[in-house]
């Protein structure tokens, strides 16, 4: 199955779990390329839920710390490769969340490529949200996920967005930044991240600018915790509706 609702967003069926128990955390993946619109995608399913408590984790966490060593030549360092991260202490501390532990998680300083202090303390939520680009890279962390979505973006708006964000905001220089993508991201993106888009239930085109889309995850998301925008409005409906039967 492969629906296609206005061009907008397609919508796969990939052996999705089915949902979790009521203790169990909802666990969400969001993949995609650097820059596609992963973080808008996560903050907006963040802000429209008041009732559950929801928690964004970042892959960029669970980057290695890179030794003094490794740093003096860091324009060789490939951050777009899977042995970049950390991946067993990812697995481990979902694993921990699912089961209502709390972890600690590394407070990764993208400045300085090294694990700083204070590490993050993150507490068993409702919904739990993983980030990154490549969530689904893993077939154990995907095995622990319900809902997994791809952000899908033009490869020039994101390559434009990553120099206005590192270029323009960070100071970092230009010439450096295309290089880097040239030699790292791009083709880190080719053999690692694409691949891992017929993985995902739902893939978004057009990132954090596609409402429909948000709005179709959101209400999924809804319904797993009984939470239908009908009930919220009219609270009594369905008293009505049983009242009528009878
Ligand atoms: P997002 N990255 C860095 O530039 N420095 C680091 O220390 C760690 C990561 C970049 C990485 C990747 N790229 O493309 C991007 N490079 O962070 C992923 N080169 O983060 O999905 O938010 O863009
Ligand atoms: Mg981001």
């Amino acid at each position: 199955l492969n629906v296609n609702i206005k061009n907008k967003i397609s919508v796969q069926s990939n052996g999705s779990k089915a949902p979790p128990s009521p203790k169990q955390p909802f666990f969400i993946g969001v993949a995609g390329g650097t820059a596609s619109g992963k973080t808008t995608v996560c903050n907006r399913i963040n802000s429209q839920f008041r009732d559950q408590r929801i928690v964004i984790i970042n892959q960029d966490s669970f980057y290695h710390s890179l030794s003094d060593k490794i740093l003096q030549k860091v324009n060789d360092y490939n951050f777009d490769h899977p042995d970049a991260f950390d991946t067993e202490l990812m697995l481990s501390s979902v694993e921990k969340l699912k089961h209502g532990q709390v972890v600690t998680l590394p407070n990764y300083d993208i400045n300085s490529h090294k694990r700083i202090e204070p590490p993050r303390q993150v507490h068993p939520a409702d919904i739990i949200i993983l980030e990154g680009i490549l969530i689904l890279h893993d077939s154990r962390v995907r095995d622990l996920l319900n809902m997994k979505i791809f952000v899908d973006e033009d490869s020039d708006v994101c390559l434009s967005r990553r120099i206005e964000r590192l270029a323009i905001e960070r100071g970092r220089n230009i010439q450096n930044v295309l290089d880097q993508y040239s030699r790292f991201v791009k083709p880190g993106f080719e053999d690692f991240v694409l691949p891992t888009k017929k993985y995902a239930d739902i893939i978004i085109p057009g990132g954090g600018d596609n409402d429909v889309a948000i709005d179709l995850i959101v209400q999924n998301i809804r319904t797993k915790f009984g939470q239908h925008d009908l009930c919220k409005i009219y609270p009594n409906i369905f008293v009505i509706f049983s009242t009528f039967q009878i």
